[in-house]
């Protein structure tokens, strides 16, 4: 898509996560839309504190934190939403440039169960980048309250990648989503 490292100005960061990366075993991108529930999810993995809510602007650069599971170090990186890596804002600039460089071992995009049509898009743009992919279709809760119910197996078989449910503010819910991380980091490490 003719995008480059030096035509983003991205060489810095993707140095900075270089050096991050030697305290932890794996990086893992949680990418998405505004307003899915990315923070939440992180801040339940990671017990940080990042600013969730529905204002402008709440997430501006990459807040990463660590989590622990099974033994394993992972370092969660908070990337602000975005719907398109075709950026507008400062903020989708941002993202863009973590999704198409950061190089992490996993890029999770959280979507909005209750419109996953309208996030699908973002989904589609990651896989052309990556294949160390998964989906998470966050707020089920409230689509199964709209009485939307989302096949996750097809959709997982669909786009051939994997793809979890999730309740963010469930912490219990996160546990496939770990497992599921986990995999596709080991898969990269086997590939
Ligand atoms: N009901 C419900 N609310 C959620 C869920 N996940 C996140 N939220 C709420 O949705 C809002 C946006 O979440 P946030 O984590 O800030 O989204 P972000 O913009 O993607 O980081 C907050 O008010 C969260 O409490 C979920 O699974 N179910
Ligand atoms: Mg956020």
């Amino acid at each position: 898509m003719g995008l480059t490292k030096s035509s983003t100005g991205s060489n810095l960061l993707v140095s900075d996560l270089a050096f991050l990366k030697d305290n932890s075993d794996y990086v893992i991108a949680l990418a998405g839309n505004p307003n899915v529930g990315k923070s939440t999810i992180f801040n339940n993995l990671t017990g940080m504190h990042q600013h969730t809510g529905n204002w402008p602007g709440k997430t501006v650069s990459n807040a990463t934190g660590n989590c622990i599971y099974q033994n394993t170090n992972f370092l969660f990186v908070d990337i602000p939403g975005t719907y398109s890596i075709m950026s507008n804002s400062e903020e989708e600039e941002i993202a863009r440039d973590y999704i198409c460089f950061g190089n992490p071992d996993c890029t999770v995009i959280v979507v909005d169960g209750t419109c996953l049509e309208r996030n699908l898009n973002l989904v589609f743009q990651t896989m052309e980048i990556t294949n160390r992919i998964v989906v998470c279709v966050n707020l089920l809760d409230e689509a199964k309250k709209k009485k939307i119910n989302i096949n996750l197996k097809q959709l997982s078989e669909e786009l051939g990648i994997p793809v979890v449910g999730t309740i963010a503010r469930k912490k219990k819910t996160l546990d496939k989503l770990m497992n599921t991380i986990k995999e596709v980091c080991e898969r990269n490490l086997r590939a």
